[in-house]
């Protein structure tokens, strides 16, 4: 270890102690309104810029990871409001996500998943609205969100030979592709060899994802096997770097044991650049091997696709600038973020300027490609951009935002010169988002910050806190003005700002548009159908204001029972769901839309069934009955008793049966 890393390593930790003596000190008193020093007529400015008076939309979309709770959550900006939770990865009762046949199947039995990286799909290099990818870092998966109506359409996963999907998902600048990277190495194919072998016998790997330009479609296009280093953070390059993805990694050390000594003995880590072109054609060409079916490619066989840049100590994020000619990467164990340019790396690769290699990979000659390592503050995390000229870099140890030039910089530059400004946040930034921050054309108003901690920043709630956002302004003045803060569910990691004009979604399902078999549009269609051979009753109710067609569902003990509930309505926001009491259902059906439930009515009795979503005057009229009858005793509700049991409407709805609150 030399003298700088020690004295970085000094600071760092010299921070941590103070960071945290602040932390407690304002944690024993919190922090009341009026405390903050801040001019009456800076509060009034910002109140001005955030408050969004009651009817009018915010300006932009924040899509926000919902880390380790499997969901993505929706905010306004810049009044910060919280607008909805898309559920991917995790049950979500509140729009029956994962209580339907159809979720229930995309889950795949995973009850959980971590979502750390959103990635809006692009068109030229910026966000087209269509849809949103997010990874799962748990089970190795990528989940699509349709844009159109913001419901989670695929989930693509477990990726095979992939463990830990944390550097993903980064979507190429036409949606050719999602690309993702392995945080964990394991063998590969998946099997036991015992951790002493780990530099040898484990492997990490990249993907891509290939995306189908017309529906979205995901599925697995190619996989370069890595040494077993831990890939963090990825980016995609942009006009003249399209074509090239970056990594980078910690752990070159290739260690076990405790990561934060072993993998921390390197002054340098790696970016990987990747040109997956290249990969493609090689998987054309047939010079991938099928590794748990998908075509997996060995960069020591396969010159051309991969090269290593090395990057200082431990690196986490990896930004490319708006030009695509500058990338990004963050230090976190060393103070400074390295950036080098596109063109130099293309000389360098054209030139073979290597200065050795890891497991057959090129590492390309650092002094070759570098512009410039700058200064910017203690633990660097992830960059984003304003499309001015300037970068802003997260500092976690500092707690701060750092605004700094980008290249092109004069001979001679002074590096300190390069830092324009710092802005405290509250506390320990992780992510930073601007608004269409990480495409071609960032729009350069707004920054959110998102913190890690919020200890003293809100009401006492307990040991179980919530995380901060912190809304920036980055235009007025050319300067970083602090906003506002809010609070979010455990727990963001990345996020999007997408501006409203960009996005379309719908207001309702269409009846036209429905092709689900098992929709029906009128309750003369609703019926009920048993087969006593197979034990299964089949049910398809018609829910509209204020009734759930039939009213009436008969089964045996033990039946299998198939509900297909169709909401008949077309208008904006008639929502019904569809709750069994005891029976652990609850399935809400937006209008126009047919869903599924199916469950084995194992406990006789009588379950109500209850519309769940307050729709109209009468919802709480909306209702029915599930008569789960003992085994051994006779079902009433059929006409024939026996064999194929049919129990068909006979009755009109009643005329009460209301349509008011429109
Ligand atoms: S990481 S706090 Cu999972 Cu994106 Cu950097
Ligand atoms: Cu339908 Cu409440």
């Amino acid at each position: 270890m030399n003298n700088r890393t020690m004295g970085v390593i000094a600071a760092v930790a010299a921070a941590i102690v103070v960071v945290g003596w602040f932390a407690t000190r304002s944690g024993r008193r919190p922090a009341v309104p009026g405390e903050q020093v801040m001019a009456t007529a800076d509060v009034q400015a910002a109140a001005l810029r955030t408050y969004v008076k009651p009817g009018d939309l915010d300006e932009y979309y924040l899509f926000y990871s919902g880390g380790h709770s499997g969901q993505v959550y929706v905010a306004g900006v810049p009044s910060m409001r919280h607008i909805a939770t898309i559920p991917v990865f995790t049950p979500y009762p509140g729009t029956g996500y994962g209580f339907d046949e159809e979720t229930k199947a995309m889950l795949g039995g995973y009850t959980w998943g971590d979502v750390h990286h959103p990635a809006l799909s692009k068109t030229n290099g910026d966000y087209d609205g269509r849809w949103l990818f997010v990874n799962d870092n748990a089970n190795n998966r990528v989940a699509r969100i349709d844009l159109r109506d913001f419901k989670t359409k695929q989930i693509l996963g477990p990726i095979p030979n992939t463990m830990g999907n944390h550097g993903s998902s980064m979507v190429t600048d036409n949606t050719e592709y999602a690309l993702v990277a392995t945080r964990f190495s394991v063998p590969v194919p998946q099997r036991y060899e015992p951790l002493e072998d780990y530099a040898t016998k484990y492997k990490g790997a990249v993907t891509g994802i290939k995306i189908d330009p017309n529906t979205g479609e995901m599925s697995i296009g190619w996989q370069i096997l890595t040494p077993p280093f831990n890939w963090d953070l990825g980016a995609t390059g942009k006009g003249p770097s399209h074509g090239w993805a970056f990594w980078t990694s910690y752990n070159s050390e290739r260690a076990t044991g405790k990561l934060e000594v072993t993998a921390s003995q390197r002054d340098r880590d790696y970016v990987a650049v990747v040109d997956w072109r290249a990969a493609e054609r090689a998987v054309r060409e047939g010079r991938a091997r099928r590794i748990s079916g998908v075509p997996v490619i060995d960069p020591a066989e396969v010159p051309g696709v991969m090269y290593l840049v090395p990057c200082a100590k431990s690196p986490h994020g990896v930004d490319v600038d708006p030009s695509g000619e500058y990338i990004i990467c963050s230090g976190k164990l060393s103070p400074t973020v390295t950036v080098y340019s596109w063109q130099k790396l293309k000389q360098a690769i054209d030139s073979k300027a290597f200065t050795g290699h890891e497991d057959g990979i090129p590492v390309i000659d650092y002094d070759q490609v570098v512009v410039m390592e700058v200064p910017v503050g203690l633990g660097p995390l992830h960059t984003q951009f304003d499309g001015r000229g300037n970068a802003y870099t997260s500092l976690f140890v500092e707690s701060a935002v750092v605004k700094w030039k980008l290249p092109p910089y004069e001979p001679g530059t002074d590096p300190e010169s390069l830092i324009l400004q710092k802005i405290p946040v509250h506390f320990n930034i992780g992510h930073l988002v601007t608004a269409h921050g990480d495409t071609r054309n960032p729009r350069g108003d707004y920054l959110v910050a998102m913190n890690k901690l919020s200890k003293g920043r809100h009401l006492n709630v307990g040991p179980s806190l919530p995380e901060s956002s912190q809304l920036i302004d980055i235009k007025t003045g050319d300067r970083m003005t602090m906003l506002y803060e809010a609070f979010t569910e455990p727990e963001p990691h990345f996020a999007q700002l997408v501006h409203r004009d960009v996005l379309n979604p719908i207001e309702f399902y269409p009846k036209e548009e429905n092709r689900n078999p098992n929709a029906i549009w009128s309750p003369q269609e609703a019926r009920v159908v048993r087969n006593a051979r197979t034990r299964t009753v089949e049910a398809w109710v018609y829910a509209i204001r204020t009734y759930f067609e039939p009213g009436r569902i008969q089964v045996q003990e033990g039946d299998t029972v198939i509900i297909h509930i169709t909401n008949a309505e077309q208008q904006r926001d008639e929502i019904h769901g569809f709750g069994i009491a005891e029976y652990n259902k609850n399935i809400v059906i937006d209008p126009g839309e047919t869903k599924t439930v199916k469950f084995v009515a194992d406990k006789y009795g009588v379950y109500p069934y209850y519309c769940t979503n307050f729709c109209s005057a009468l919802h709480q009229e909306m209702q029915g009955y599930i008569e789960v009858v003992p085994r051994g005793m006779r079902l009433t509700m059929y006409d024939n008793g026996e064999g194929e049991m049919r129990f068909e409407r006979r009755e009109p709805a009643l005329a009460m049966a209301g349509h008011e609150g429109h």
